[in-house]
């Protein structure tokens, strides 16, 4: 067996054709998808060109499609000109001003609605406050906020007048916000006194000064949004509260218009090793990127209510609450707080009084919310649900069965969408009139985009279920750009594998007979048992299926004649028992993985576990648990983990 094979063990054969309902009234049905395809076969460049002109309104048309000079940094319909805020909110106007735009709900059950004539009102406003503070185009703003409309107002304002927005979670602490702020060279901090989540209020404006207290000169102000009503300290001549910012401002400011090319926003991703990288998103190519997917992926139609869960601190609350929903002229739902808040129906809940009919959330919080058993979401009328979607990890098939038959009753088609903060937008992802799904797999490549898996060499793996690299072969506008400041580290990270041939993902996948797309985990994770190469995901989700198991995170820890024995992590639905009962569960789930996959995957251990370690966006620390699995030190920042005396029964202490 070569060291280079990915091998997948896992076989999963149930598929769900989308039903006839769903197919009559899609925005894409198979012809058109056909159509497409073959288009972008044809002539990659018309075709985004075509979309771009169709989709986007341009104040000064591009002449040029798409600029390979500088491969691989590309540059997309560079000679046009365009703002995002007014093709996010001023081309409503004319035909639906009075739809809403934003449904909002408090974690302490305040509400508000939106429509996009006052949501344009706001932005303006605000974009006027900004400029009196001097900010203008290609000046870099820290928004540092909870999840209100607020939060969407201030990177509407900023796209508004061409400043670069940099959006920092509001569950990140002082000394992460600093770095970025520093990173952006910032002049303006957006912040609010506080926010609420999990039953409590969240300080902003206390972390926000904690940071920009030492080594953040670049900073002149800070403008603050009263949300909470704690008591907070206003450095004169710095900081300003928002409602007094905005107070004597005209709801009109004329949009700047920038170049396609113009940097939108910056956000930061963890990388591997070392400080943050601040990925660098463009205006046009980025936003025909995140309005086009949230059109095909989402079906989104003028009465549908859509919950993308994510907070704008992602990428995924950018494109799929920010940016893509609001160019579609969408209604969308944000709701600030934990879905534990005041019970684990919160979820439901919202769903079941906002009328939301396409529900976008992650891996991690449907196994957290399955995990509470189906009485919960049988509590609530779901009905008015039509499609469910998730992002993140990959979900394991018993998380994706659970999703579609309790909460969307069988009924709706469930989207597993692949894509990255670099990717700006959906990448592979069924399409939802036209493609049949298969638990745990993410489908087909969006049309438009050639993804591919290849070998350590970066010939096409074309083996049925044999792994290889995730790539993209072609460049697509809402690619990232660069990363700020530091273009080498976008070319070493994303480019330097295969010599500058294909975007080079990080994840490792295979295909199955039908060309369908599994991802296996990122290529950092992969196992290497006896010389088989397996992926984390398989081992995971083969855990997942057991009926005690909730959740699973596989690593591997060197081992004398296997090279590396598989460790497992794993999370029970209910109570975890002790001594001997504890003993007799583990080796009935050791059997099991066995029976699943095949001996070659069974664990060596299993350590039951009250929590994983997780990132703030909710995915798997994998990293810390294997340093944990072989006794090294831990070199990883444990301070934003949830629930930080985890480590001691990671490492079977507690
Ligand atoms: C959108 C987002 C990107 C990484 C990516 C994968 C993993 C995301 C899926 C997935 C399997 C999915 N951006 N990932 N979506 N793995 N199936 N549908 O999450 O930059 O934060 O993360 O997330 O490893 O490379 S991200």
């Amino acid at each position: 067996m070569s060291r280079d094979n990915l091998d997948s063990i896992l076989r999963e054969d149930r598929k769900f054709p989308p039903d006839a309902g769903f197919i009559g009234k899609a925005r894409i049905n198979r012809v058109a998808l056909s159509a497409m395809q073959a288009h972008a076969e044809r002539n990659l460049e018309e075709f985004w060109a075509g979309l771009a002109r169709e989709e986007l309104s341009w104040h000064r048309p591009f002449s040029e499609v798409l600029d390979r000079g500088q491969a691989p940094n590309f540059r997309w319909f560079a000679d046009g000109e365009l703002n995002a805020s007014w093709n996010c909110l001023d081309v409503h106007l004319a035909t639906h001003a009075e739809r809403t735009a934003i449904l909002f709900e408090g974690e302490p059950g305040d509400s508000r609605r939106l429509t996009y004539r006052e949501l344009h009102g706001e932005v303006c406003r605000l974009a006027n406050g900004l400029k009196a503070l001097g900010i203008g185009s290609g000046d870099r703003v820290v928004i540092y906020m909870p999840m209100v409309p607020e939060a969407v107002i201030a990177m509407q304002a900023c796209a508004r007048i061409g400043a670069v927005h940099s959006v920092v979670f509001g569950g990140f602490s002082a000394h992460s916000l600093r770095d970025r702020i520093q990173d952006t060279g910032a002049r303006l901090v957006i912040t609010a006194d506080g926010g609420h989540r999990g039953g409590k209020v969240i300080e902003l404006k206390a972390a926000a000064d904690k940071a920009v207290a030492d080594g953040c000169d670049t900073v002149e102000a800070m403008v603050v949004l009263r949300r909470t009503g704690a008591p907070v300290a206003m450095q004169p001549g710095r900081d300003t509260w928002w409602s007094d910012l905005v107070a004597d401002q005209p709801d009109q400011c004329p949009p700047v218009f920038v170049g396609a090319e113009h940097p939108l926003f910056l956000l930061y991703t963890s990388g591997s090793t070392g400080k943050p990288k601040g990925i660098q998103h463009s205006t046009g190519g980025y936003l025909l990127g995140a309005k086009l997917t949230t059109k095909w992926v989402f079906d989104l139609r003028e009465d549908d209510v859509f919950w993308c869960t994510a907070d704008v601190g992602w990428i995924t609350g950018h494109s799929y609450v920010c940016y893509g929903p609001l160019a579609a002229g969408a209604t969308i739902v944000m709701y600030e707080g934990a879905p534990s808040v005041p019970d684990g129906g919160r979820f439901w809940s919202i769903c079941e009084r906002l009328g939301v009919t396409v529900f976008y959330t992650a891996p991690t919080a449907i196994r957290a919310l399955m995990k509470l058993g189906d009485d919960i979401p049988a509590r609530h009328d779901l009905s008015r649900l039509r499609l469910l979607g998730t992002v993140g990890e990959p979900i394991n098939p018993e998380a994706w069965m659970w999703y579609r038959d309790v909460i969307g009753g069988g009924r709706c088609p469930v989207v597993d969408t692949w894509w990255q903060t670099e990717t700006g937008a959906i990448m592979i992802s069924p399409l939802p009139g036209v493609t049949s799904t298969k638990p745990g797999s993410c489908t087909l490549p969006l049309p438009g985009v050639f993804a591919d898996i290849v070998d350590e060499s970066g010939e096409p793996v074309t083996d049925e279920n044999k792994g290889g690299y995730l790539v993209i072969r072609e460049p697509w506008p809402s690619m990232a750009r660069t990363i700020w400041g530091d273009n080498q580290r976008y070319l070493d990270t994303y480019w330097a594998r295969f010599d500058g041939r294909f975007y080079t993902a990080g994840d490792s996948a295979h295909r199955d007979r039908d060309g369908y797309f599994w991802i296996m985990g990122r290529i950092d994770d992969v196992l290497n048992v006896a010389g088989h190469r397996l992926g984390t995901m398989e081992v995971e989700s083969a855990l997942v299926a057991h009926p005690r198991v909730a959740e699973a995170a596989v690593v591997g820890r060197p081992h004398e004649i296997k090279g590396e024995a598989i460790f497992a992590y794993v999370v029970l639905r209910g109570d975890r028992p002790m001594g001997a009962a504890a003993a007799a569960l583990t080796e009935e789930l050791r059997a099991w993985v066995a029976e699943e996959l095949g001996a070659i995957a069974r664990p060596d251990d299993i350590r039951l576990t009250d929590n994983l370690p997780k990132t703030r966006s909710g995915k798997i620390m994998r990293r810390l648990l294997r340093s944990i699995a072989r006794g090294e030190e831990i070199s990883q920042d444990t301070s934003t983990l949830e629930n930080p005396s985890i480590l001691d029964q990671l490492r079977g202490e507690g």
